[in-house]
């Protein structure tokens, strides 16, 4: 969830050469991505996005909302060449985020930034696959910092599948992970089977569609940004209209609902409060933190997002609620 400069790069470099064994050099990659904690990892062979014209109708759809960066990298999403020239193949990893009770913020946003979190374990098995790849092979790594079209490519990579509620979902772990990949202009091989792209894998169940507090799906996998509290806190960047704000319900940073009812989500249930201090903010804190103290307070946090003017506000109208 974050706004990135694209990097239009043309070719500047020769493709790399042809390992000897890209079996060996995908196995070790997984091995090293397993090592560094990520609960998942794969390989994908292949540099075009299959589903891109989803992504065009979500946009088509004006469904992004003011996300005006999704729209200005649209056609970089379709090809990983547009990140790295001659791409050929992508690591993808997922690590699982801090476990936890209720609170005013998102699982995903506590404790450190992922994205510090998944580039360090990322540039460790970048480090790995350099002694082992041939000279002049090259390697990009990306946490939500690139046109990438993350939950496909980890679907590929054969770490999990898409559910009703639009996350990439792995089993054994649930939805509760952030992603993160290696693009490489090695020829590696892939280490999933043809991919099942098929969304069966939620059966009958709706429980997150359902539990959507503002009706935000229009259709299973289908999310209307414009209705999603994560949006609303974190992406939206001008004021809350008053159905907007009386959405909220005291969330100051994202909003975990259509995880936490999943079944692929097991403990810990969402009914406890967290004791975890990062999990809720102070409102009455946060509505005066001016600036400065906001860059200070959130440096290393994805919090950082929501940009200073955006989590006051949140707080406001969580304030505002309280007062109700
Ligand atoms: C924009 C964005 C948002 C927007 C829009 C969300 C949405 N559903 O589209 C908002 C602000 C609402 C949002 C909210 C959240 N986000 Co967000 N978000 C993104 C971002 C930057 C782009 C997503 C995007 O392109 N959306 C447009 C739709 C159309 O694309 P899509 O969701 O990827 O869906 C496509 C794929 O599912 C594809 N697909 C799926 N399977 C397969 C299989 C095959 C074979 C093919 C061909 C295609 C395919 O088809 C769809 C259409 O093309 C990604 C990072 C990234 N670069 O991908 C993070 C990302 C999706 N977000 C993430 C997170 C954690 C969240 C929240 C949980 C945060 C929170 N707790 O508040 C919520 C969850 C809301 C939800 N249910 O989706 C994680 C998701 C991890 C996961 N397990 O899936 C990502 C991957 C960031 C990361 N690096 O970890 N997010």
């Amino acid at each position: 969830m974050s706004g990135f400069r694209s990097r239009r790069t043309g070719p500047r470099f020769p493709p790399a050469p042809v390992p000897d064994d890209p079996v060996e050099l995908s196995r070790l990659a997984v091995r090293a991505a397993l090592g560094q904690g990520f609960v998942a990892a794969g390989v994908v062979a292949g540099f075009r996005a299959e589903g891109w014209a989803g992504y065009r109708a979500f946009l088509d759809g004006g469904l992004h909302g003011e996300m005006g960066y999704l729209e200005r990298d649209s056609e970089a999403r379709r090809s990983l060449d547009s990140i790295l020239p001659y791409a050929k193949a992508v690591l993808c990893v997922a690590r699982e985020v801090p476990s936890g009770g209720r609170g005013n913020v998102a699982r995903y946003a506590r404790g450190e930034d992922y994205h510090d979190a998944v580039r360090r374990g990322l540039k460790a098995v970048v480090a790995s696959l350099r002694q082992a790849a041939p000279a002049g092979s090259h390697f990009r790594v990306c946490v939500d910092t690139a046109p990438v079209l993350e939950r496909e490519w980890a679907v590929r990579a054969g770490l999990g599948f898409v559910g009703r509620n639009g996350m990439l979902i792995v089993p054994g772990a649930g939805s509760h992970v952030v992603l993160g990949e290696v693009l490489t202009d090695l020829a590696l091989a892939p280490t999933a089977t043809a991919v099942d792209a098929t969304w069966e894998k939620c059966g009958g169940c709706r429980a997150c569609l359902d539990a959507c507090p503002t009706s935000a799906f229009l259709a299973p996998r289908v999310v209307d940004a414009r209705r999603c509290l994560s949006y609303l806190t974190i992406e939206k960047r001008s004021g809350f209209t008053p159905e907007e704000e009386s959405w909220l319900d005291g969330r100051l940073f994202g909003c975990d609902d259509c995880q936490d009812v999943c079944p692929y989500n097991s403990a810990p249930r969402w009914s406890e409060p967290a004791r975890e201090p990062e999990a809720s903010l102070d409102p009455v804190e946060i509505a005066s933190l001016d600036d400065p103290a906001f860059q200070e307070r959130f440096a290393r946090s994805a919090v950082r997002r929501a940009t200073p003017d955006g989590l006051r506000r949140n707080a406001r109208a969580a304030l505002a609620r309280e007062s109700r």
